[in-house]
Parts: C-alpha cells; sequence; structure tokens
C-alpha cells in the first residue's frame, strides 16, 4: 500500500484518503446527440466477446470444468464434493457477475437516489441455492452436476454459513438485501467482513454451551469480490483542535486503511444484482519499518496486529451492550471504521456525478440499522464541516434529511451508551461535534420548555455520570429525518416510552412503523420445495408470479375444504418432520419420532424469550405424564419439543438455561414411562443453515417472550408461512399475525403489555409465595431443586431469578401457559381441522414478505424508485 501515500501529505489533515479506479465508477462518454462512445478498443469486438448468464446445462458445465482445470487445478480423478462445491459456486458466481456489472452500470446511467443499509451485522447464511434459485437455474445446475457424478444436495451441503449476525437483527439485513434486488431498488448494503463469524456452539457432556471460533473464510470464499481498488484510510485517535463557526481540525494518531470486499445479491425472477459492500481492516504501512530497523520487533507488528484486529471477529452479544473495556474500545473502533469507510464510498459515488454536496439527500438515503452506525452521524458532520467547509445550519440540514433510523429492541440493557472519556480518546472531534450537535439541541429543547431541568436532562445526549456517557439513541433520533420500530405494539412502546420525550419535542409524524419481513425465497421455495411446487400447481400461477406477491397465496384459502389437498398438504409436514429426524439421527445419532406433534422455540437465548418457561412446562408435561396409568398415558397426544440458540457467552443464565434444557432432555428421553409421550432435543450450534431444516418441520412453534419485550420477532413469520401454528404471547408480530391469519388459529396465552409493570411492582413491593401463587409452577422449580435433573445446586441461581424478583413474569403466565399447552394438544387431536388452520395461516402470510417491508421504506422514507436494468 505504501505507494499510495504521498509523503508531502504526512500529518496534514485529510479527508478519508481515496484510492479509486473503480468500475462502478465509470461514467460512459456521450456526444452532443447523447450517443455514448465505446471507451477504447474495437466496440464489436468487445460486444461479441462480452459472456451472457449461462442458462443451459452444456454451457453450464462447461463452465463448471473450466474452473475445476483453472480455478481449482484438479482433475476429474481428485475432485471431492467440496471441490465440486467450489467449481460450481465459481460459475454461478460468473454468471451473478454479468447481471452485477449491468445492474451497476445502469445505476451510473442512470442516477437514480440509491439507498444504503448499514448493518454491523447480515446473517446470509449459504448463498449457493439462493443463487441458483434466484436466477432461475437450479434445475439446470441439478442436471449439469449430476451428469459430472454430484448430486447438487451433497454439495450444498458443503457451503459454510457466512453467519456475520447474531440474531434477528442481522437476518432482517439479509432478507431485506434479498427483496432490495428482488423489488429492483437502487439498494446497497454495507457492513463489516470479520475474519470469524458468530462462534461455533458445542454442548459438553453435562450440559455446558462451549464457544469455538468460525473461520468461515478457510475454504476461501466464492461469494465475494475483492476490490483492493477501494479502499480508504480511517484515523483514529490523535487530537482535534476546534477552528471557530463549528469547524476543527483532526490530526495525528493511528491510520487504519479500509479495503473493499463485494458480495453479489442477486434478485429473484430479475437481472438486478445488487452489493454488500464490506470493509476489512488492513495496517495501512503493512508493518512499521522504522521501529523494526530500530530492532523494536514488537512495536513494528503491533500496530499492524491492531489495525487487523478490527474486522477479526463479530461480537457475539445480542441485546446485551455491556462489555469489558479493552471489548468496548474495538467495538467502538468498530463502529467508526465501518461506518466511517462507508460514508466516504457513498460521498465518493456522489461526487461522481459533480452535483453540488447540498443535493446529496435527493440522491442518497442512509440507513441506521439499530443505533451501531450512530456515529456516522457526527463523521458525515465532520466533513461537511471541516472538508467540504460548510456553515453549521447546512451541515446539519443535509445530516437530518440523510439519515434515518430503525430501533429493534426497547430493552434498556440493549440501548447503546459510550462513555466520553473513550470517545475522547478514540474519536476527539467527534466528540466535539456532538457537543455541539447537544448545545444546539438542548437550546431548542428548552426555548420549548423553559426550565424544564428534568426534561433536558432525559433527552441529553449526554448522560451525567461517572464516567458521563454518550446516549446513542438520542444522537440516532436527533440526526434522522425518520425513526421507525419494527412492529405495531414495538413502535407504540418506542413512541410511549424510550423515545416520549423526543416525539413530544418533533412531533409523532417523525415517528411510524415498519412491520418485519422475511424473504420467502429463502424461507418458503428454498427450504421447503415440496410446499413451494404444491402451492404453484394448486394456484395455477407460475411460482414467479406468487414469489414475487406473496398476499397471492391468499388463493389457497378455497382449498382448505378440499381433503385431496389437506392431504398433500399433511404428506409434506411429515416428510418435512423426517428430514428433521434424519438430520438429529446423523448429527446427534439420536431417533426422533416422528407421528408426534413438533413443538419447536428457536431463537437466541435469553431470559425476556422466556425458553425457561418453556422447559419448566415440558418438566410440568413430564410430570403429569408420570401420574398417569399406562392406559391413560395412551391417550395423551406424543409431542416432540425441540429448542436451538445461542447464549452470548458472558450471559451465565442464559448458558444455565441450555443447561437445564439439555439435562431435562437427557432424563426424560430415557424414562421407558414417558418416553414414547414426551422427546425433548436441544439441537447444537443453531444457524440460517439449521433454521432451514427445522422451520418447514414444526407442527406448533413458541414465540412466547414477556409481553412488550420482542420488538416483533421474525422466526415467527418463518413459521407460519411453512404452515406451522403460532403459540405465543401478545407481542411485537405475533398480533399482526393473528390479525392476518385469524385469531382462532393462534393459541395466545399471557398477561398483556399494560400489565406488566403493575406486576413487576407487586413482585417487588406485595411478593406472595409462589406455593400459593402458582402451585403446578412451585412444584416444577421444587423438582428441580431436588435434583430431579441432576445436579440440583446448580440451576439454583436460575431458579431464584423465579423465586425472588420474577423480573419476566414465569410465575404470572405459567397457568395461562399451561392452559394454552392443553389447548394445543386438543386442538392438535382433531388433526382435519389442524391441517385447515395450517392452511389458513400460510395462506395469510402475505403480509409478512420483506418486499412489501422493504418498499414501505422505500416509498414513505426513502423516496427511492425501483431502477429497470435493461436486458443487453
Ligand atoms: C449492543 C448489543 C446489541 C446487539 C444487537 C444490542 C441490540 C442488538 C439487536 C438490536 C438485537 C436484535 O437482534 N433485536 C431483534 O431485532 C429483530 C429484527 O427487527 C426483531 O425481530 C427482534 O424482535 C429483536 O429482538
Amino acid at each position: 500500500m505504501t505507494s499510495t501515500i504521498d509523503p508531502k501529505t504526512i500529518g496534514k489533515p485529510q479527508r478519508a484518503r481515496r484510492h479509486v479506479r473503480t468500475l462502478t465508477g465509470y461514467l460512459p462518454e456521450v456526444d452532443a446527440t447523447g450517443k455514448e462512445h465505446w471507451p477504447r478498443g474495437e466496440e464489436a469486438v468487445w460486444k461479441s466477446a462480452l459472456r451472457d448468464v449461462d442458462a443451459d446445462s452444456p454451457a453450464i458445465i462447461k463452465s463448471i470444468v473450466n474452473h475445476v482445470q483453472t480455478s481449482l487445478a484438479r482433475q476429474a480423478y481428485n475432485l471431492d464434493d467440496l471441490g465440486a462445491y467450489q467449481a460450481a459456486a465459481l460459475s454461478v458466481r460468473d454468471n451473478l457477475l454479468v447481471n452485477w456489472n449491468e445492474t451497476q452500470l445502469s445505476y451510473t446511467r442512470k442516477n437514480p437516489k440509491r439507498a444504503y443499509y448499514l448493518s454491523l451485522e447480515f446473517l446470509m447464511g449459504r448463498t449457493l441455492d439462493n443463487a441458483l434459485l434466484n436466477l432461475g437455474l437450479k434445475e439446470q445446475y441439478r442436471d449439469s452436476v449430476k451428469k459430472l457424478g454430484f448430486s447438487v444436495e451433497d454439495i450444498l451441503d458443503k457451503e459454510r454459513d457466512a453467519a456475520l449476525g447474531n440474531g434477528g437483527l442481522g437476518r432482517l439485513a439479509a432478507c431485506y438485501l434479498d427483496s432490495g434486488a428482488s423489488t429492483e431498488l437502487p439498494l446497497w448494503g454495507y457492513g463489516l467482513r470479520y475474519k470469524y463469524g458468530i462462534f461455533q456452539q458445542l454442548i459438553s457432556p453435562e450440559g455446558n454451551q462451549l464457544e469455538a471460533p468460525d473461520p468461515w473464510l478457510e475454504n476461501s470464499n466464492p461469494w465475494e469480490l475483492p476490490r483492493l481498488d477501494v479502499n480508504y484510510e480511517i484515523r483514529f485517535y490523535g487530537h482535534a483542535d476546534r477552528l471557530g463557526d463549528g469547524k476543527g481540525i483532526w490530526q495525528g494518531g493511528q491510520e487504519v486503511l479500509a479495503v473493499a470486499y463485494d458480495v453479489m445479491i442477486p434478485g429473484y425472477g430479475t437481472k438486478t444484482t445488487n452489493n454488500l459492500r464490506l470493509w476489512e481492516s488492513k495496517p495501512k504501512r503493512g508493518f512499521d519499518l522504522n521501529s523494526f530497523n530500530a530492532g523494536n520487533y514488537e512495536a513494528a507488528v503491533a500496530s499492524s496486529n491492531s489495525a487487523d484486529a478490527i474486522t477479526s471477529v463479530l461480537y457475539p452479544n445480542d441485546h446485551t451492550s455491556c462489555m469489558y473495556r479493552i471489548g468496548k474500545e474495538l467495538r467502538l473502533k468498530q463502529q467508526y471504521f465501518w461506518t466511517a469507510a462507508s460514508l466516504a464510498d457513498i460521498l465518493r459515488r456522489f461526487k461522481q456525478q459533480g452535483k453540488p454536496i447540498r443535493e446529496l439527500p435527493d440522491f442518497v438515503a442512509i440507513q441506521l440499522n439499530d443505533t451501531h452506525p450512530t456515529l456516522a452521524i457526527p463523521e458525515l458532520m465532520r466533513i461537511l464541516l471541516d472538508e467540504e467547509d460548510l456553515n453549521w445550519e447546512q451541515a446539519w440540514s443535509i445530516v437530518t434529511n440523510v439519515f434515518f433510523y430503525t430501533n429493534h429492541t426497547v430493552l434498556p440493557e440493549a440501548l447503546e451508551k459510550w462513555a466520553v472519556p473513550l470517545i475522547e480518546h478514540v474519536l476527539p472531534r467527534h466528540l466535539q461535534i456532538i457537543y455541539d450537535i447537544n448545545l444546539f439541541f438542548l437550546q431548542a429543547v428548552e426555548r420549548k420548555y423553559p426550565g424544564d431541568r428534568e426534561r433536558l436532562a432525559r433527552m441529553s445526549l449526554i448522560e451525567e455520570g461517572q464516567p458521563k456517557q454518550v446516549r446513542m439513541a438520542n444522537l440516532a433520533v436527533i440526526g434522522s429525518r425518520k425513526v421507525n420500530g419494527v412492529a405495531e405494539l414495538h413502535s407504540d412502546l418506542v413512541r410511549t416510552t424510550i423515545l416520549k420525550d423526543f416525539v413530544d419535542f418533533e412531533g409523532v409524524s417523525k415517528f411510524s412503523n415498519v412491520t418485519n419481513g422475511i424473504t420467502p425465497r429463502r424461507w418458503l421455495d428454498q427450504c421447503n420445495a415440496e410446499l413451494s411446487d404444491l402451492i404453484t400447481k394448486t394456484l395455477k400461477l407460475e411460482k414467479e408470479v406468487w414469489l414475487k406477491d406473496l398476499f397471492k397465496i391468499k388463493g389457497l384459502l378455497e382449498f382448505t375444504e378440499d381433503a385431496a389437498f389437506r392431504k398433500e398438504w399433511w404428506a409434506i409436514k411429515q416428510r418435512n418432520k423426517e428430514r428433521l429426524a434424519h438430520y438429529v439421527q446423523t448429527t446427534l445419532g439420536l431417533t426422533v419420532r416422528t407421528d408426534a406433534m413438533f413443538d419447536v422455540q428457536i431463537k437466541r437465548l435469553h431470559e425476556y424469550k422466556r425458553q425457561t418457561l418453556n422447559i419448566l412446562g415440558v418438566i410440568h408435561r413430564y410430570l403429569t405424564l408420570k401420574a398417569l396409568s399406562p392406559a391413560e398415558r395412551k391417550k395423551t397426544n406424543p409431542r416432540v419439543v425441540f429448542f436451538a440458540g445461542k447464549a452470548a457467552p458472558a450471559y451465565y443464565i442464559a448458558k444455565l438455561t441450555i443447561r437445564l434444557i439439555v439435562n431435562v432432555a437427557r432424563i426424560v428421553n430415557a424414562d421407558p414411562d414417558t418416553k414414547d409421550y414426551l422427546q425433548v432435543y436441544f439441537l447444537p450450534d443453531y444457524s440460517v443453515s439449521l433454521a432451514e431444516v427445522l422451520i418447514p418441520a414444526s407442527d406448533i412453534s413458541q414465540h412466547i417472550s414477556t409481553a412488550g419485550t420482542e420488538a416483533s420477532g421474525t422466526s415467527n413469520m418463518k413459521f407460519c408461512l411453512n404452515g406451522g401454528l403460532l403459540l405465543g404471547t401478545v407481542d411485537g408480530a405475533n398480533i399482526e399475525i393473528a390479525e392476518e391469519v385469524g385469531e382462532s388459529n393462534v393459541f395466545f396465552f399471557g398477561h398483556l403489555t399494560p400489565a406488566v409493570e403493575d406486576l413487576r411492582y407487586q413482585h417487588l413491593y406485595h411478593p406472595v409465595p409462589l406455593q400459593e401463587k402458582c402451585p403446578a409452577l412451585h412444584r416444577v422449580i421444587e423438582q428441580i431443586s431436588a435434583g430431579l435433573f441432576n445436579d440440583a445446586e446448580v440451576y439454583e441461581p436460575l431458579l431464584n431469578t423465579i423465586r425472588q424478583n420474577d423480573y419476566y413474569l414465569l410465575s404470572d403466565d405459567f397457568d395461562s401457559y399451561i392452559a394454552a399447552l392443553a389447548m394445543v394438544d386438543e386442538a392438535y387431536q382433531d388433526r382435519d381441522e389442524w391441517i385447515k388452520k395450517s392452511i389458513r395461516t400460510t395462506a395469510q402470510m402475505g403480509k409478512f414478505s420483506s418486499d412489501r417491508a422493504i418498499l414501505e421504506y422505500a416509498e414513505s422514507f426513502w423516496n427511492v424508485e425501483p431502477v429497470t436494468v435493461k436486458k443487453k
């Protein structure tokens, strides 16, 4: 990299320096008549050589074998499934690149307003199957690899998940990229290219979660395009001096290189192939030659190590922003590194149009995926003030018309706050700007609410205390044009609780809702091909028609009374259950009975999601079964309960819950009295790919968070789209699912949100002994304490969270939960009616397509329109 640095500029304040000779930066020269000039060489020669997408088997075989020879340097006799996967993936990638180039060129030509989705997480999962489906080439590739001696299913299985996310927020970002491309919106994603994704989860014999690194890049990644030509220098530390009128200068410190890697995002049934640009950190100068020559070898490599470390690993915390000091600084550097590189890249692309900077909001909309990218607000202010030389008002007006902020949780511990001394150390100029933003903001608040000190203190960007902290949510709100929650109830709670002061101050119109969605390509057509084919056959519609307009599956309703259709519908569910049983058999060596109801709860382990309530319900069922006579047991509904999910490594109580589930499973599954009526499984290492096996197999899925805590949930949508019924609380998107599919097809229980605060108050100031309040739960808890599931004392901390504060209201919801479970049993007895409920549920899930959600963002937030990429 050294060659790119012109020593003359060392130490002089620099905008994130750009070194760009980008393909996408090309602007075709047009003459007076508007006719484009071919840039170089003979146009005909180029045009005849340019390839198109290979859509027929012979061409596909040629391309795969070409990569076996030239990319893998292998032959037919030493090619295994992994090699076949890599060769097939490279050939599909070539097709994606053809469309990707055409798409970027169309955007450059048409210069539309673009949207950028800034997310610190993109939980993409596997790509090959999705790319084949979106290109409409799955069958061609199935035939081609078959002719080469491979099964497409086996090679698909060789791909590692790109697991660059923790859970809901990261997967939502991935679904939105698929929908952005499928609705032909000029939408790019910006994130980080972590060397290690979310940790691999292993479960020890005692039931402890162990974490192992996820070296997802070890077999190289065919789905990314290293863009060594696109890189920016990002500064940290150093010192900042004020120059007056809000301007300043930032110098010294450490500079790190941000290098781009592009991931192609193909749309479904369209040529549009958008881009996900992931940044990787590299030392600016390889390593510090001077210290090396001075014999100070540690120092020589230290700066490069610290540079590399920035994008080394994804933080595995989901909902808890509390971390150790060291971890905090690196997380802050990740957030600034990614937002600064992304903004520099966005501004470079905008500037190529030669338009004045004040028009930026007319051509660029930036969505902040939670508060993690909030530093983009002071960073854009810094660029506009210090480098574009705008005055404060001009700069602030541009900033507050470019950004849009989505909140994904109201849990207080998840709202990010950064210590002022830390920001001062790492980003001295940004702290100055944050203080200036706060000053002007509080002056405006004071003008509207003179003397209202509490309100000023609540709304301030700075939280007093030792140390002072910057409230990132407050900054995201005042720096954004629009703010939204991710489900109706959640957006209401955001307006009436955490951001109430800002609603009062700025007016409610700024605060709206966009209910989450899921892509029906991956979460129906890809993971449940049989059901997808049945829907296509039954609706007598091209698959492409209903998969791009999910409301069309409402047509299934009229087949509810069709017994033959119901038979096919149920047979597919049964085969999906056998596929899951096969997965458990091959990975855990355990035999799952498939003539039972499959009950599934899969999501991150968190007290508010109440996996603990589920396992306590399972123990209640077990004790009930034990108390029955063998004859009575025979009348009960065999049930198989599946759990899966990772706990943040430092989240002790969540890990205890996993241990309890694993040990209950061991005892219950081995109990001769009950093993034919109740089985429990904790499937390790939950991932997008495992969800694709679990979700089509569920009869019932559980979304049982304490009311008012789950912002939306998205797995609830995936289960219902695959004909699974929902057992849940009146929370998040469960409510809108029930509105769409009909309350009679959903099993609700538990207290409602408005009651939660009072109940918590009761617990604190008027506690009722558990054996009195909920004898059924008391019995279960005392059985655990008595050691029914071994090492009793281990679970006391978990049980005490219920005996004492019970902050998540398990003791208040237990009885209605058990009653709801009994309702489910009873409903399952009438299989025909159950299948009708399943059909009615799937048929009315149209609203929950992420296409609907992304078009809402485009129309009511970003003012961005679809761009048709012309066929060559
Ligand atoms: C600072 C640590 C941290 C990391 C991630 C705090 C908070 C988060 C995310 C916001 C947590 C998250 O994934 N939230 C989930 O977002 C989904 C997509 O909107 C919702 O469906 C889930 O209800 C919400 O819990």
